[in-house]
């Protein structure tokens, strides 16, 4: 009986949790620069829930950088405390980068942080996130992986999307294709959208049995895509081994339909 009970309180908590999902957020001040445009990049990192505005979680950046042909820059970072809640006095970690474009081209800006254990959940969550900047009208190599051990290989152009296109990508762990993952998907509310209803908050796709994945984004602004995946065990300071869920997410951009087709 104690262990049904339990169960069907895990079950509970981990449908909970979707509704309400954790994403590394990686956003650069623009997914595109052009002639005359500024070279230099503003990106920001924050572990947040884009959909609901928060609560922000405390994370480090372990690894980073942006790759453009193979080749990888270094970004440094700058460590900024937020409240953790609107008006909360706890606080938590951001982290905000500029990086200066040296050469035409397509930037895989990447973020790779430290494991979050997750009490609600009893697990940790890992995140490696991805966002794209291309630049002075080369677009190659937007399609390539950069060698990440749980990454998203878009199938759709990550820059230059309109509202309404359908994002297609395909999920990677290891190395190999990652099938029948969950995929969430979760706008950035920066508009202050309301939702009927908690499944409202977090969009959930599958990933078929080749890994590849789809999603229609409905309105304009930053859209982000999380496959969850299984990452093996990591001790907790509690001395017990959790399960670690390593995810991997990219972020895009979605423009609003221009105003003579609306
Ligand atoms: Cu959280």
């Amino acid at each position: 009986m104690r262990k049904i009970l339990g169960l069907t309180t895990a079950a509970f908590i981990s449908m909970t949790a979707v509704a309400s999902a954790h994403f590394l957020l990686l956003k650069p001040n623009t997914d595109m620069v052009g002639d005359g445009q500024s070279r230099t990049i503003k990106i920001e990192a924050k572990f947040t829930h884009p959909m609901e505005g928060g609560p922000n979680m405390p994370f480090k950046i372990i690894d980073s950088g942006a790759v453009i042909n193979g080749r990888k820059y270094k970004l440094h970072w700058k460590k900024i405390m937020i409240p953790a809640m609107k008006g909360s006095n706890k606080k938590a970690p951001m982290y905000e980068a500029t990086f200066k474009i040296r050469r035409p081209g397509v930037y895989q800006f990447y973020v790779n942080p430290s494991p979050y254990y997750e009490p609600a959940e009893e697990k940790f969550i890992k995140q490696i996130t991805k966002v794209y900047v291309e630049s002075f009208g080369l677009e190659d190599g937007w399609d390539k992986p950069i060698g990440l051990k749980a990454e998203i290989v878009p199938l759709t152009r990550p820059f230059g999307i309109w509202e309404g296109n359908t994002f297609r990508g395909r999920a990677y762990l290891n190395g190999k294709p990652l099938a029948n993952a969950d995929v969430e998907v979760e706008y950035l509310n920066t508009k202050g959208v309301k939702v009927p209803a908690d499944p409202f908050v977090t969009q959930v796709v599958k990933t078929d049995k080749n890994g590849y994945f789809e999603y229609t984004i409905p309105w304009s602004g930053w859209w982000g895509f999380s496959v969850l995946g299984d990452g093996g065990k990591l001790k907790y300071k509690d001395g017990k081994y959790y399960p670690v869920e390593l995810d991997s997410i990219i972020w895009v951009k979605a423009y609003p339909k221009p105003r003579e087709v609306r």
